[in-house]
């Protein structure tokens, strides 16, 4: 437990500040062990009250007022950290020193040193163990920053903005000015200095802008950052084609840091980013990789506006910026590629890690309305499920309207603090329509499950299509209300032909897809001149994050064929998979025999013939549903049993199309260059999907052969996770040569403990203990813990639910030892213990057990005691 009871927050207790500031000046002198910061803030009273500023661990040598010093008896220093200055007038200047200790900080919360270089992380309460402040998103400020190091130490200083000047001192230092020109909230300041070399390219903006464009590395990376510097032209290039955004100054700068607690970080004109999410040649990373890097780089260019100059008025609203930003981000990549495909993968990541959240004893709306640490709260729900709900007005009022209210949400709230309210005001207003009833979707946590029944009247050609709605409970939310729910739809003949559709009411048929809205529990819908009882193909392209339950299995499977959405296509495809191997897990229980359905042969084979049209679609097609996503059906989840049954199927697929699966293996050789445009990433995915079947069959010497012969990382990576699996020569060998390959390489040695933490073998549990002892494990480098703790808890299901409790233990313990380091990343380790519910009683006492024994711990971090205690609660 943490020392005293931790303070929870809550939306409704929601007041202005007492006091602006209107601008900063900042004085860094810094110095891994004692960095002295000086601050300047020009003060304005706002609303009655005392002037209580922020501040976590910070040593005060100064503070001043007007130039006048001040008596400690007007500092009032917080049980919290924080400052209360006594006696001041409505407007002034205060000056204070303090002293930090970047290399102390393990939290990487504030400033801390990586590798002998200095970065920050401000979002979302860091800038307080920085300086004294009112460290809140609605006090925005103009800052200028100034830091001197010793030149050897620090030959690279940046901060936020455009540069203002250099100079040298007497004693070996230097010093770099930083202006930037817009307001920004503290959670957006941003420095980085010491070694770091640089790949530049010039951008010119639509206007005719100049930008100087620079990603920030170490040493020897300078090589691995083409593909983030590409994709950082063509999202700045997208968001003037698609929103008319341009970017607002001189230089951008994005610097990579290899300790770091999130993705990256969007601090205006000096992005910090993870370097997973920069560092990329196709020897050291995945198509995965690449892709990642595209996206988060785009994320964060986007925050620009969407939060940067349009920011969020308290944490609560943190979903304004992450979920606009991630359905910017997400539509920037669709228009890259394949759209559908795009769209797959997105639905496929919301079901893994949102519908289960929602589920679970974390479930909180898109707009939370308490937390008690806010960095628990940047959760799948805020940014994915916000990115659907953004998607839902979209869908709702269509491109052009979207586009519309884009234009005036940032023309009415830039440079300003706002909430979802303002967002969806500027978009009822752009178009119209009324948009009240969607904040449902953001003040109410649980998926939505969506039913359908419909009946055909021969006699009058009709067709009627009856919606169902039902929101379950979640913790502390036992009513809901039903939500506006857009269900694109389509309706084929026996054939598979697309038929028009015209509802009562209507004079004409319409073709294709069209909107139906689902805007009460329950609607009818009736479609005039059908001519014969068709096939409804509902939700085309996920257009609601719901739950759609209970069509047919004989629909699903024509519908996988025939629809002419390729959404729809693949969910029913998967559906179908879930639904046999549902009944096979009950086999399982059963001991029964384990049989075989011929349609999946049929499916595999029919994907593999029209695969060449869209190989990345194919793959997604093949995909057999995950452990994890067959249990979330099930009421109580039985993770050995599912696992059984799906590496049966696997098996038998393989066996059972060895031929056709062989062939297009084969078929898909590289030949010639990497490259990482859709098409070619798409083939690599297809062909690694053939060869994960061909080895459940049983032909291990297939994946030596690719790991032996490999040109780049994603074959190589893809053929060692199958060794992995294996008994033997053909799994230690190869795990043996990555070993001594990448051991130099932090990004490539964190696939390595990856991979052994998610293997199926018996002794996975065991081994991953021998690993959190290895040499080269390091429990304090964010990227190195989730790639062990985080890779079995969350991507190894058969082993974490190990029936005596060895999974369990195994987590609680490295929580226990990573609180005090990094409670943040403890938190949000935690999270698989939680599920506890929906495991059968044994399993869910040791889970609980182990809760407790976290729960127990001496000075645990707010955020883990949240966690733990939420998910016992
Ligand atoms: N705003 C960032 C995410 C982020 C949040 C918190 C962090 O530190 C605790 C770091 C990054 C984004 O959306 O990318
Ligand atoms: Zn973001």
């Amino acid at each position: 437990m943490p020392d005293s009871a931790p303070h929870t927050t809550r939306r409704a207790d929601y007041h202005p500040p007492v006091f602006l500031i209107d601008t900063v000046e900042l004085d860094f002198r810094l110095d891994p062990a004692a960095t002295l910061v000086r601050a300047r803030l020009a003060f304005r009273r706002n609303t009655p009250g005392p002037m209580r500023l922020d501040g976590v661990g910070l040593t005060l040598l100064e503070a001043s007022l007007d130039g006048t010093a001040l008596p400690q008896e007007r500092l009032v220093h917080g049980e919290d950290g924080s400052l209360t200055v006594e006696g001041v007038p409505d407007s002034g200047t205060l000056e204070t020193l303090v002293r930090i200790a970047p290399q102390e900080n393990t939290e990487l919360s504030g400033l801390y040193t990586s590798g002998g270089n200095f970065y920050t992380q401000c979002e979302a309460e860091g800038f307080r163990r920085i300086t004294y402040f009112p460290d809140r998103p609605d006090v925005m400020s103009r800052y200028t920053v100034t830091i001197t190091a010793q030149r050897e130490l620090c030959p690279v200083m940046l901060s936020n903005g455009n540069p203002g000047g250099t100079g040298h001192g007497k004693d070996g230092t230097h010093w770099v000015r930083w202006v930037d020109p817009h307001p920004k909230p503290s959670y957006l300041f941003a420095l980085v200095a010491g070694e770091l070399v640089t790949v530049h390219e010039p951008f010119v903006t639509k206007s005719g802008k100049q930008v100087s464009l620079n990603i920030w590395v170490r040493r020897g990376d300078e090589d691995r950052c083409g593909h983030a510097m590409d994709s950082l032209i063509r999202s700045m290039r997208w968001d003037e084609e698609v929103f008319g955004l341009e970017y607002d100054l001189d230089v951008f700068n994005i610097a990579a840091v290899s300790d770091f607690n999130m993705g990256a970080m969007e601090n205006k004109g000096l992005n910090v980013f993870n370097t997973k999410y920069v560092l990329a040649k196709p020897e050291t990373a995945t198509d995965g990789d690449y892709q990642g890097i595209e996206t988060v780089i785009a994320h964060e260019y986007f925050h620009n506006w969407t939060g940067n100059r349009v920011t969020c008025r308290d944490w609560f609203q943190l979903s304004l910026k992450e979920g606009l930003t991630v359905f910017r981000d997400q539509e920037f990549s669709a228009d890259q590629g394949s759209r559908a495909v795009k769209r797959i993968r997105d639905v496929r990541g919301l079901r893994a890690a949102q519908f289960p959240e929602d589920a679970g004893p974390m479930a909180h709306p898109v707009r939370p309305e308490s937390y008690i640490e806010i960095d628990n709260f940047y959760t799948p729900t805020v940014y994915q499920k916000g990115a659907e709900v953004v998607r839902l007005i979209h869908t709702r009022i269509g491109a052009a309207a979207f586009r519309r209210g884009m234009d005036l949400y940032i023309a009415r709230c830039d440079n300003q603090a706002v909430t979802i309210e303002d967002f969806v005001s500027a978009m009822q207003e752009a178009s119209g329509v009324d948009l009240s009833r969607f904040m449902g979707w953001y003040d109410q946590a649980g998926t939505p499950e969506l039913t359908a029944e419909d009946r055909y009247e021969p006699e009058s050609r009709r067709w009627v299509l009856t919606l169902r709605q039902q929101i379950p409970p979640t913790p502390g939310q036992a009513q809901k209300h039903p939500v506006p729910i857009p269900v694109a739809m389509g309706l084929l003949d026996g054939a598979g032909t697309e038929l028009p559709t015209r509802l009562a009411g209507e004079n004409e048929a319409r073709p294709g897809t069209r909107l139906l809205l689902l805007e009460g529990a329950e609607q009818s819908f009736t479609f005039e001149d059908v001519p014969a009882p068709p096939t409804p193909s509902l939700l085309r392209g996920f257009s609601a994050p719901v739950k759609l339950k209970g069509v047919a299995p004989e629909r699903l499977r024509f519908l996988a064929v025939h629809d002419t959405d390729p959404f729809v296509r693949w969910e029913s495809g998967l559906q179908y998979a879930t639904g046999l191997m549902l009944r096979m897990v009950e086999q399982q229980q059963r001991s029964e025999p384990l049989g075989f359905d011929a349609a999946l042969e049929e499916a595999v084979r029919t994907t593999l013939r029209a695969a060449e049209t869209d190989p990345a679609f194919a793959a997604e097609a093949l995909a057999l549903p995950g452990e994890g996503f067959v249990a979330d059906q099930m009421e109580i989840a039985d993770p050995a049993a599912v696992h059984a049954v799906r590496e049966h199927l696997r098996a038998e697929i393989g066996r059972r199309c060895a031929d056709a699966l062989r062939a297009t293996y084969d078929g898909l050789a590289e030949s010639g260059e990497y490259r990482v445009d859709g098409r070619s990433i798409g083939r690599r995915a297809l062909r690694n999907a053939c060869l994960a079947y061909l080895v459940a069959a049983g032909d291990t010497g297939l994946a030596s052969a690719q790991y032996g012969s490999a040109g780049n990382m994603t074959d190589r990576l893809a053929a060692l996770s199958l060794l992995a699996d294996a008994e033997g020569p053909a799994r230690e060998a190869p795990l043996a040569d990555f070993h001594a390959r990448w051991h130099g390489d932090d990004l490539v040695l964190d696939k390595w403990f990856s991979i052994q933490a998610m293997s199926k073998r018996a002794d996975t549990p065991a081994a991953v203990r021998a690993l959190y002892r290895h040499p080269d494990f390091d429990l304090r480098n964010p990227n190195r813990a989730r790639s062990l703790i985080g890779a079995f808890a969350s991507g190894n299901p058969l082993h974490f639910h190990a029936e005596d409790g060895e999974g369990y233990r195994f987590l609680a313990d490295a929580v226990i030892a990573l609180d005090p380091i990094n409670g943040s990343i403890a938190a949000r380790l935690i999270g698989p213990l939680g599920q506890w519910r929906r495991q059968a009683p044994a399993r869910a006492a040791l889970m609980q057990r182990e809760l407790r024994r976290v729960l127990d711990t001496p000075k645990l971090s707010r955020g883990t005691f949240e966690k733990a205690s939420k998910a016992l609660a």
